[in-house]
């Protein structure tokens, strides 16, 4: 009902609507209407209420509900249906035991906080609360399981154009991370469940510091990770980056959906590469090795050349990527 309310006052942006009016069209009582009313402003809506006029929206809060982030989204399935919470554990969890259940494509989950919210290797993914965009995409792509490392580098590249779109010049470092002067601004995950030749679902988690604040990062990772509040000095509205993303997002995984096609996201990928043409260290399983930076394959893996000469395609698999002097 709450929803509903919102809905009929967004149609009516800045003039008032009456009581009356709402009550009719709803079929509930004044007083069940002023109650859902409270609740909205507690909520952060702007809504005035003058006697015998009625209520007037004239401020909607950042929060990334459906009725937020829609009227920006031009997609046909990606974010058609957003389940919001206000915390949970990790949307990527969540979200995988939805898909288990059988949550249909391109729903997605967003949690205006994670309490355990993870990135790979079982690391941690620091998730405050109203200040990040956290949030998972149920995928059941009908392609063969080993196209599927390719869907980070398809939200890279959403992420990346969506970025973009408002002013915001990121560059992407292979495999999983989008960074912003030089520092941390966004990581994947992707996680599927899948038989020998078939994904049953896969989710895609997209974590952005949007308005996150330096005290928000402990210590050790503060060098490392920004946010876009911390690099432009002010707020951005996360509804606006939500249905950017979404928008790119579906662009780029219809192409996939042909065969594993992602020439257009490797396109975003390259000509905003972090690493192409650069020294790099790769790491795995606590090892590493120096080498250059070459390009990117129509795979999505990355061409590099280590010290004695050898060329080599290396997959994203467990790989982490830094700079020879820092993080890229
Ligand atoms: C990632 O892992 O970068 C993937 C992060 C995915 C997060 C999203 S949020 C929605 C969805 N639900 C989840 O539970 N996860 C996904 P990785 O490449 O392993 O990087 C993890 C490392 O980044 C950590 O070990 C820290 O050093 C650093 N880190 C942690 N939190 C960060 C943050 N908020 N910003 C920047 N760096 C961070």
């Amino acid at each position: 009902m709450k929803e509903q309310i919102i809905n009929l006052l967004k149609e009516n942006e800045n003039s008032f609507v009456s009581g009356e009016k709402i009550s009719e069209a709803l079929g509930v009582t004044r007083a069940a209407i002023w109650k859902y009313i409270k609740r909205l402003k507690e909520e952060g809506y702007n809504i005035e209420s003058v006697s015998r006029k009625g209520y007037k929206l004239t401020n909607s809060p950042d929060r990334l509900t459906f009725q937020e982030i829609a009227p920006n989204l031009k997609t046909k399935f990606m974010g058609r249906k957003i389940i919001y919470l206000e915390s949970i554990d990790s949307t990527n969890d969540e979200a995988k035991k939805l898909a288990a259940k059988g949550e249909k494509e391109g729903t997605v989950v967003i949690s205006e906080e994670q309490t355990m919210g993870r990135g790979r290797l079982g690391r941690n993914w620091v998730s405050p609360k109203y200040k990040g965009i956290w949030m998972s995409i149920i995928l059941r792509p009908e392609v063969d399981p080993i196209h599927m490392a390719k869907v980070t580098q398809i939200g890279a590249a959403a992420v990346c154009r969506a970025a973009l779109q408002m002013g915001i010049k990121t560059l992407i470092k292979w495999p999983n991370d989008i960074v912003l002067n030089g520092k941390k601004l966004c990581g994947i995950l992707t996680e599927m469940s899948a038989e020998l030749n078939r994904v049953n679902y896969a989710v895609i988690g997209i974590g952005i510091n949007a308005n996150t604040e330096e005290e928000d990062f402990q210590e050790d990772i503060r060098n490392v990770a920004t946010s876009i509040k911390i690099e432009q000095g002010h707020d951005i509205k996360r509804k606006e980056l939500v249905a950017n993303i979404l928008n790119n997002f579906e662009e780029l995984y219809e192409e996939f959906l042909d065969n594993g096609n992602i020439e257009s996201s490797i396109k975003v990928c390259k000509e905003n590469s972090a690493l192409i043409g650069n020294q790099i260290k790769i790491i795995e399983k606590g090892s590493s090795v120096k080498a250059k930076a070459l390009d990117l394959t129509n795979e999505g893996k990355l061409v590099v050349q280590f010290e004695n000469g050898k060329v080599e395609e290396i997959i994203s698999g467990e790989v982490s990527v830094r700079g020879i002097f820092g993080y890229i």
